[in-house]
């Protein structure tokens, strides 16, 4: 009887050792399906891309699925429509265009995935979406007519280069600048979507612009690689731009390296976009996940950088 007693402590004893040093079962990762814009799209999409992959860890207790358009909307719908299949905890949206989102909002519902629009808005009702975390791309535009306006030019004669038509943030910066022109008599005198964002169209574009004769003494660039692509142009041909050149030109986003150009006195005027969206969605979804009530639509505050009061310590400060 002793030795039956003897095995089964001995049994007890070692079970709970085992038990007890085996790690603490871990929560399950939280999924999160990403649909980004594309791989290489601009120095903004870069440092959007790297915040995501930075702030969504397994660490922090997720596993981060990221998918890239690269330029179609029909693969982000179709990709998307995959990582429900997938059946993700959560799809987080950048969208290449903001219309035809529909089909998979309506998919994401059926299977119970919350859907969160980020830095982009889509073209969808409040009753399809969880929530948002985006810029205010109409109020960027704003923000630099305002500035245009109060420059006082005796004439506005504008090249507008624009970013992928029908994107969220070409159709707010756009429709703002349409709206200053209109009300203060300004010209448009060229206008052109570059597709992509992209740096090495908007030279190509600005110089058929100087090359067609066409006069203009203002560059309204809707990121800061095309601005730094029109400059290319303005540098080819010999105009000046810039501080004090005979060209203002205006750009968004605020990279670094783009704020390094405002204080050079290259750009004259650069409006903040901010692309780091990575901790905003971490904890968007934590507080979903811990039942918190949470913002519907979210706008990320955005400030201006002007050549006329910028310094090298703000530049220095800046965290993309
Ligand atoms: C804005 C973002 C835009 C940037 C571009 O939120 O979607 O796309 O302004 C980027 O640089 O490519």
């Amino acid at each position: 009887m002793k030795k039956v007693f003897a095995v089964i402590f001995t049994f007890l004893a070692l079970f709970s050792i085992v038990v007890c040093s085996a790690p603490a079962l871990a929560a399950p990762l939280i999924t999160v399906g990403f649909v980004q814009t594309n791989t290489n799209e601009s120095d903004w999409r870069t440092a959007n891309t790297k915040s995501m992959q930075t702030a969504l860890t397994k660490e922090a207790g997720f596993d981060l699925k990221i998918v890239f358009g690269e330029g179609s909307h029909e693969k982000q719908v179709a990709d998307a429509q995959a990582l429900i299949q997938e059946e993700v905890d959560y799809l987080v949206i950048a969208g290449i265009q903001s219309s035809g989102w529909e089909s998979v909002a309506r998919s994401a519902k059926d299977a119970g995935i919350p859907l969160i629009m980020v830095d982009r808005k889509l073209d969808l009702a409040e009753d399809m979406y969880t929530a948002m975390v985006c810029s205010d791309f109409e109020a960027e535009g704003k923000k630099a007519t305002d500035w245009l306006k109060a420059q006082n030019k005796g004439e506005y004669n504008i090249v507008h280069i624009q970013g992928d038509a029908g994107s969220s943030a070409q159709l707010g910066r756009s429709k703002a600048l349409k709206d200053a022109a209109a009300a203060n008599g300004w010209k448009i005198v060229h206008q052109q979507a570059m597709k992509g964002w992209d740096e090495g169209l908007a030279t190509a574009e600005v110089t058929n612009v100087i090359d067609a004769g066409t006069k203009f003494n203002v560059i309204f660039s809707e990121n800061d690689n095309m601005a730094r692509g029109a400059e290319t142009a303005m540098d080819n041909a010999g105009i000046t731009y810039g501080k004090n050149g005979s060209v203002i030109v205006i750009a968004f986003d605020a990279n670094k390296w783009a704020l390094q150009l405002v204080v050079d006195g290259k750009f004259n005027l650069d409006v903040e976009c901010n692309p780091l969206h990575g901790p905003r969605i971490v904890k968007l979804i934590n507080d979903i996940e811990a039942g918190k009530p949470v913002d519907k639509n979210a706008y990320v505050d955005e400030e201006i950088f002007d050549s006329a009061t910028i310094t090298q310590a703000i530049v220095d400060a800046r965290p993309y």
